[in-house]
């Protein structure tokens, strides 16, 4: 077993475990250099050769302890045959979106058309690199996907005025969406994803009173369904004030905390594995800041079943040697 699912199992570890967000992707000029040649990101994620190099290129680079698999939470209504395209400098621009035409796709339809990432998760799960280590699959999270799939750019630019104007559209479409990720968790965990992190970037967006209906109950059915198939998940609802709430509303295996939450706070008052946390700008700074962070946050849970991580995605303008650092930081601690 991997130290990650050792950490979430609640047992004792030879090492502290780290993997990173983001851990493939811009930072890494052979990333890059593969980019630069594939124009389209899509496409890019649905050709299994180069999505498996691109997962392994951290891996062939730092001791972490988990694969995740290189592909995006957008894919998924790239499935259903909502457009989904990335522009340069602006982020994802997706198409309209038609209920009638998506009401007719099939699981065998979607699975047809993301087929790719399952036989990446394959090829990954079998390669030598990732003896010992996690395969980690993921998700967005119901409210995250239909925020990108509604407003059909990213949120950080604009939520749309209009966005909660038309109920019953977004009813039947979180309704869409529930249905398509749990075909796209089944299809990953029967692949080799040995965990499931589900991502809610966008959770901080609501007001408290829409959390049940947007966050609280879809995500945990998903959490639900994900445990029934015998798999750990792991859940990162960034921004949102209440953790202690969120874990005992959507039960997660384990929580991946974002920089906001105040660590020692949070120790206390939850009682499952945590991860995350660490400001990805620290990275942006100098060894001894990044060693005296890093410190901070294995003093703090050196008694808490804890995986290491940041508290969002690595930044494209880190270099790469400071990952490097925290790497050994951490596992030399
Ligand atoms: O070269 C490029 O321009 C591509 C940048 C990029 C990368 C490397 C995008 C576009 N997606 C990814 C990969 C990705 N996305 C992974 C891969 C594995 C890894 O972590 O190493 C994962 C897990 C994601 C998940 C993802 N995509 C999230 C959730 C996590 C988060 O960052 O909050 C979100 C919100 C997305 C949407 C998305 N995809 C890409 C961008 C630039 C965005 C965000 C747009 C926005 O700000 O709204």
């Amino acid at each position: 077993m991997s130290p990650i699912e050792q950490v979430i199992l609640n047992k004792k570890t030879q090492v502290n475990p780290i993997w990173i967000m983001r851990q493939a992707g811009r930072y890494l000029p052979e990333f890059r250099e593969i980019r630069k040649r594939n124009t389209d990101f899509i496409k890019l994620c649905l050709d299994p050769n180069l999505s498996t190099e691109i997962t392994l290129q951290p891996l062939k680079r730092f001791d972490l302890d988990a694969a995740i698999i290189f592909s995006d939470i957008l894919i998924l209504p790239f499935g259903f045959k909502q457009k989904v395209e990335f522009k340069k400098n602006f982020g994802p621009i997706l198409g309209d979106l038609n209920l009638e035409q998506i009401s007719k796709v099939t699981e065998n339809d979607f699975i047809q058309r993301v087929k790719p990432v399952y036989e990446a998760i394959n090829l990954v799960k079998n390669n030598k690199i990732t003896k010992n280590k996690s395969t980690i699959g993921f998700v967005g999270a119901p409210w995250t996907l239909l925020v990108y799939i509604i407003n059909k750019q990213s949120p950080k630019l604009k939520l749309k005025d209009n966005f909660f104007k038309d109920f019953s559209l977004i009813k039947q479409t979180l309704e869409i969406i529930e249905k398509f990720l749990k075909i796209h968790i089944k299809n990953q965990i029967n692949s080799g994803a040995e965990i499931i992190q589900i991502f809610d970037s966008w959770a901080g967006l609501l007001d408290d009173k829409d959390l049940d209906f947007y966050v609280y109950n879809p995500t945990h059915s998903l959490v639900k369904y994900v445990q029934s198939l015998n798999v750990p998940v792991i859940c990162f609802p960034r921004g949102i004030k209440n953790y202690k709430n969120y874990c005992e509303t959507v039960k997660p295996d384990a929580i991946c905390i974002d920089y906001e939450i105040d660590p020692i706070k949070i120790q206390k008052e939850i009682r499952i594995p945590i991860q995350g946390g660490m400001d990805p700008k620290i990275l942006l700074t100098d060894k001894d800041i990044l060693k005296r962070e890093a410190t901070k946050y294995l003093d703090i849970f050196k008694d808490h079943p804890y995986i290491f991580n940041l508290g969002h995605g690595v930044l494209p303008e880190t270099d790469p040697n400071m990952m490097d650092y925290l790497v050994k930081t951490v596992k030399d601690y």
